[in-house]
């Protein structure tokens, strides 16, 4: 399928619109995941927000990465939500009781899980604009590199101790939430297993206030898993080896660990580009083993990557987006192609029934596709940015263009939905979500594939429609414009 360019107003449009929603997501030194469902800053959305404000302002980007480190814990962990002001998002600080923790940061509130190691790549992103620009923004960003990279380092070598003591080169999680895919069918399996004990106490959802149709969030029994996981980490102290022992969920995540592979190596580049050069060789072995480890996961008869349930040492098979890991972390030539003409082919996003050719959590052919659910089968811009920035990296410009395109035009409503149902089009969960912003700005920076050039938000120039309802984009001032 063909997807028209967007058209000089809607890339104005979307641009100022974008701005508009990031700057009212800003909280100073960090921007809120979403203004109603998500309160507070997570950490892999800080990833993509930074890489998005990077086309406007590059220290205001970096001031993201900052301020997430600033919850790092002890452990080289980076946790999965920093809390932010008292809000009505739960599970909050009283629930995740992150204070029987002897690892945790001291002065912020945090979850005591993580996320998917999304950071260095955005980093990599943002020095790349950086370098664009020249001048201070230049400096400021190799900076800010060479004075982070071992806390980077210590995240990945967190993920690549703590999380695979037993070096299976796939990162363990410890609950869906770390995949950051929370209810997808890839976790159906394992959670089979996780039945939550009389001992957990009472919880109140707060998070289906703020969608209009229940359906669109994981259900009541999923919900009380993911709370007795919680309860899980909190007995065993937040303590990666205790939970193990007791734990009812531990599985080894492909694309964690593919992304963890392909930061590492990013990460490897650019310190030695500046001149770093304890740790450099340290993060390319961590890239080499969990390369191996999400290639060894390949099923021939699929070409898909696969979790592996660690409590039962199974491949768990299902058709998700998280199969394309190959695809992000590199090492198979001839199967990173299969996977292109996979992943564009009719069971991904050349699907007939599909609105729009961008990649869908699962596959419409599966029988697990649930159109309107959650991370069941709706499309989420963060996914779609994921391979085509990894189609890019192979050297797949076209194939890589194709994603971008489908995904601008998807985004053209200028909802910035949390994510999108992927047979009408329509915006689901939240709305004004910070990472499809982002993914917009960045999408609209590279008009030509592997190249970037700043998007101009100066109000000036804005065209003067708007879509009903939506604030007039005169009024925006946007983030910093450079000059
Ligand atoms: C969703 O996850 C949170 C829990 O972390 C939730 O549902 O309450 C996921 O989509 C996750 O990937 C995302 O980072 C988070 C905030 O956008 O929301």
């Amino acid at each position: 399928m063909s997807v028209q360019q967007p058209t000089p107003n809607d890339v104005a449009l979307m641009a100022g619109r974008a701005g508009y929603v990031l700057k009212g997501n800003d909280r100073g030194a960090f921007t809120v995941a979403s203004p109603t469902l998500y309160p507070h800053m997570w950490s892999w959305d800080a990833g993509f927000v930074a890489l998005g404000i990077a086309t406007v302002s590059v220290p205001r980007a970096l001031t993201e990465l900052r301020t997430l480190l600033s919850g790092q814990w002890a452990t080289g962990m980076l946790p999965h939500i920093l809390f932010h002001s008292p809000s009505d998002y739960f599970p909050d600080p009283d629930r995740w009781r992150t204070q029987v923790a002897a690892a945790r940061p001291a002065g912020v509130l945090t979850s005591g899980i993580t996320q998917p190691p999304i950071h260095v790549i955005a980093l990599s992103r943002i020095l790349h604009d950086a370098r664009r620009r020249g001048g201070p923004d230049r400096e400021l960003a190799e900076a800010f590199v060479v004075e982070t990279f071992p806390r980077w380092l210590a995240w990945h070598r967190y993920l690549a101790t703590a999380r695979d003591p037993y070096a299976h080169g796939l990162v363990e999680i410890h609950h869906g939430w770390e995949s950051g895919m929370d209810d997808s069918p890839r976790w159906d399996e394992p959670y089979s297993h996780v039945h939550p004990g009389a001992e957990m106490p009472p919880f109140v959802r707060r998070d289906l206030a703020h969608v209009s149709d229940p359906s669109q969030r994981p259900s009541d029994a999923e919900y009380a898993r993911y709370l007795w996981l919680l309860e899980q980490k909190v007995r065993a102290r937040y303590d990666d080896a205790a939970y193990r022992a007791t734990g009812d969920f531990v599985v080894g995540d492909v694309l964690v660990s593919a992304l963890l592979a392909a930061a590492s190596d990013l990460l490897a580049d650019i310190g030695s580009e500046l001149g770093v050069v304890e740790g450099v060789e340290e993060s390319r072995a961590i890239a080499r083993r969990f390369r191996t480890g999400v290639l060894r996961s390949v099923d021939p008869a699929t070409d898909l990557a696969r979790d592996l349930d660690l409590r039962t040492g199974r491949y768990l098979d299902v058709d998700s987006a998280a199969g394309f890991a190959p695809l992000l972390c590199g090492g198979d030539d001839a199967l990173i192609r299969r996977q292109r003409d996979l992943l564009l082919g009719p069971r991904w996003c050349g699907h007939s029934r599909l609105r729009w050719p961008v990649v869908p959590s699962v596959s419409p052919a599966s029988p697990h596709f649930r159109e309107r659910t959650y991370w069941r089968g709706p499309q989420w811009p963060v996914l779609n940015w994921l391979m085509a920035w990894a189609l890019n990296r192979s050297g797949e410009q076209e194939a890589a263009n194709s994603l971008r395109l489908a995904g601008l035009a998807q985004l053209v409503d200028c909802d910035f939905a949390e994510y999108y149902e992927p047979l009408t089009g329509e915006q689901l969960g939240s709305r004004d979500q910070s990472w499809t912003a982002a993914i917009a700005l960045d999408f609209l920076a590279a008009r030509r594939p592997g190249r970037r050039r700043p998007v101009r938000l100066l109000t000036s120039e804005l065209p003067r429609v708007t879509p009903a309802g939506r604030p007039p984009t005169q009024e925006f001032p946007g983030p910093a414009v450079p000059r």
